[in-house]
This record gives C-alpha cells, sequence and structure tokens, in this order.
C-alpha cells in the first residue's frame, strides 16, 4: 500500500497546485476508478493523465515528473505554460477532485485548502510572481524558482524545508503568507498520534 496521506501534507498540496498536476499524481495511484456517473472527458483524460504519471512521481526523479505534468499541462506545445493553461489545469483538477472516488473527505478537504489558498491568492497574481521575466510564459526555471529538484521523487523534495525556499514561497502568496505558512508547518502523520484533528497553530511568519 502506498502511503497515500504522506503525500497530502499542506505544503505538498499547496505545491502542487502550483506545480500543477505532476504532484498531484503521487496520491492518484492504486485507486481504482469506480464508475461515477457521467464524468466529462477533460475529467477522465486528467485521471488517464494521473494514472500514467502516478509511476513516475513516486518512484523516479522529480524532474521527470515536472516533465510528466508540463507535457500534460501545455496544450499549445510551445514548451511554456501560460495564464489560460494553467486556469485550464485548475479548473480540470477541481472538476477531477469532485469525481474521484478512493480518497477520504479529510484528504480532499486538504486539497480543497491548497487550492483555495491559490485561488485566494490569485492565479493570475500568483503567475505574475513566478513569471520573472514578465512574458506572460512560464518556464521551468521561472516555476521551479523556489524549489531545488534532486533525484528523489517530487514528493519528497517538496516537503523537504532544505529544498523549498519556504519564505520565497509565502511571499508571492502576499497577504495570504501567514496562513500559507501555517499550512506548511509539518503535522504529524495520521495514525502516528490518537489526536489527528489538533488545531493548526498559528506560526510567526519569518521576517522578509
Ligand atoms: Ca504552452
Ligand atoms: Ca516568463
Amino acid at each position: 500500500m502506498i502511503p497515500i496521506r504522506r503525500f497530502l501534507r499542506p505544503a505538498y498540496v499547496v505545491a502542487a497546485a502550483l506545480l500543477s498536476l505532476p504532484v498531484a499524481a503521487a496520491w492518484a495511484q492504486s485507486q481504482p476508478a469506480p464508475a461515477k456517473p457521467a464524468p466529462t472527458p477533460q475529467v477522465l483524460a486528467f485521471d488517464t493523465f494521473m494514472k500514467q504519471s502516478s509511476p513516475i512521481c513516486q518512484k523516479q526523479a522529480s524532474q521527470r515528473c515536472v516533465d510528466a505534468g508540463w507535457r500534460y499541462a501545455d496544450r499549445n506545445g510551445d514548451k511554456a505554460l501560460d495564464l489560460a493553461e494553467l486556469q485550464t489545469v485548475r479548473a480540470e483538477m477541481g472538476d477531477w477532485l469532485a469525481w474521484k472516488e478512493g480518497i477520504t473527505q479529510r484528504e480532499k478537504a486538504n486539497v480543497a485548502m491548497g487550492l483555495w489558498v491559490v485561488d485566494s491568492a490569485g492565479l493570475p497574481n500568483l503567475f505574475a510572481s513566478y513569471d520573472a521575466n514578465g512574458d506572460g510564459k512560464l518556464t521551468q526555471a521561472e516555476l521551479l524558482a523556489d524549489v531545488k529538484l534532486d533525484q528523489r521523487p517530487l514528493g519528497q523534495v517538496l516537503t523537504d524545508e532544505k529544498a523549498v525556499n519556504r519564505q520565497r514561497f509565502s511571499q508571492r502568496l502576499g497577504p495570504l503568507s501567514k496562513l500559507a505558512e501555517a499550512l506548511m508547518q509539518p503535522r504529524p502523520a495520521p495514525g502516528n498520534t490518537p489526536a489527528p484533528r489538533a488545531p493548526v497553530q498559528s506560526q510567526p511568519v519569518p521576517p522578509r
């Protein structure tokens, strides 16, 4: 059994929403897709992508996972991601999440919170903060400016404080930085503690 919840830590969720789908693929694996009535073609395509990229994102070096997600999101094939492409993927991700079975309500709530943070900060604002040269397109170098990829799978990289510049990431969220910091605090893995519903502690925001 793959420890699905490991990949649903809030830090992972927030980063996944930003990095789009490749990361989220980590928890799509090993879940049979029980048929639910009338999923849209887009939802089915997203589900297929998740299944195909899961083994890559679970086991292979993080760059391979990013590349898989990049190919999926880059709808016009220009090797860059524009705002419309990210908005499309974000919408597909939300629809897929609502349709997908096999993940718990708590896990769905975690993902929904990550998407809420992104939506509240505003995808256009976040896009602009990552588009360092302001050409309206994101390169991988721009999107991964706060992350140092290595040979580990992406889920492990994104939950490693030494591999992610959390302060810079929080700054991109602007007024939501305090909430993001609270969300990104490590929590005990479910099952290791009798009280998994401990309230989120408010954390001081590091000086900018
Ligand atoms: Ca593109
Ligand atoms: Ca750019």
